[in-house]
């Protein structure tokens, strides 16, 4: 078998192309950076096994564990938000930022200013449309992962090198979410890194399940009720006394 065969089959025993019947949910995850970074490499790596192949069915069938989850991909510049004419429409990128259950912040490790960049101005633009355009055009919360692309670049020149892997690691620790170096070139890191993002999107999605509101609701109540009590207590010992 060719290695490009054993790539295939390695994507195939887990991931389908969407199946609406088997899984009810879509959740939306946003590849998100400044163009060139590499954004539509890792997507069609992680569809198809392969980068360059502009593969445009962009939604998937993954099982997360036991769970198939239907996942819809996007990939959006922010260079666009920067760059583009008075005419430019923000709306799909407000809309699809905001739906997003999990974005992969981008960037390429020889480039400093797509590091900044993401880690700056994007970042900010999406917890903006997150927390204050969210609540109107039905915004998730959301998690993200950040990840370093082009590393096989590096092999032949490490001097190429300009985002320190410790620098990137600081920042992603400080924001609590989880740092990847890769090469948009390899299957297995992008689909660990796919993987382990949506791992997260479950772990989220469970405890915003409605089971686990209504617990904290219930537990909301007995608090109350138990403060009402301990009120009621103390007012009748400030009568007697
Ligand atoms: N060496 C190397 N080149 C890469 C890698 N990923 C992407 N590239 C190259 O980088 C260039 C840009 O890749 P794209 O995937 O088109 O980048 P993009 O972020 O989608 O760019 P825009 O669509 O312009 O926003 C292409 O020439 C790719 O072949 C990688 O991991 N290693
Ligand atoms: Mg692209």
């Amino acid at each position: 078998m060719s290695s490009a065969n054993s790539t295939w089959s390695e994507h195939y025993w887990d991931d389908y192309p969407s199946c609406p019947s088997l899984a009810s949910q879509v959740a939306g995850i946003v590849i998100f950076g400044e163009s060139q970074v590499g954004k539509t490499c890792f997507l069609d790596q992680h569809l198809s096994g392969r980068p360059n192949t502009l593969y445009h069915y962009n939604r998937h069938l993954m099982r997360i564990d036991d769970e198939l989850m239907n996942v819809e991909f996007m990939d959006l510049s922010s260079t666009t938000l920067r760059t583009a004419g008075p005419n430019f429409k923000s709306d799909l990128f407000i809309r699809k930022l905001s739906e997003a259950v999990g974005v992969v912040l981008l960037y390429d490790v020889t480039s400093l200013e797509s590091f900044e960049r993401v880690t700056n101005e994007a970042y900010m633009y999406l917890w903006m449309c997150k927390r204050y355009l969210g609540d109107d055009i039905g915004g998730k919360s959301c998690r993200c992962i950040l990840v370093g692309n082009k590393v096989d670049l590096l092999k032949k020149e490490p001097q190429k090198r300009q985002v320190d892997r410790e620098l990137a690691e600081q920042w992603a620790q400080s924001q609590g979410i989880k740092h990847f170096e890769l090469t948009a070139r390899e299957h297995g890191p992008v689909r660990e890194a796919v993987h382990d993002l949506m791992r997260s999107v479950r772990k989220m999605k469970e405890r915003e399940d409605p089971e686990t509101r209504t617990t904290t609701a219930k537990e909301k109540q007995d608090k109350q009720t138990f403060k009402d009590r301990i009120k009621r207590a103390l007012s009748k010992t400030k009568t007697k006394a």
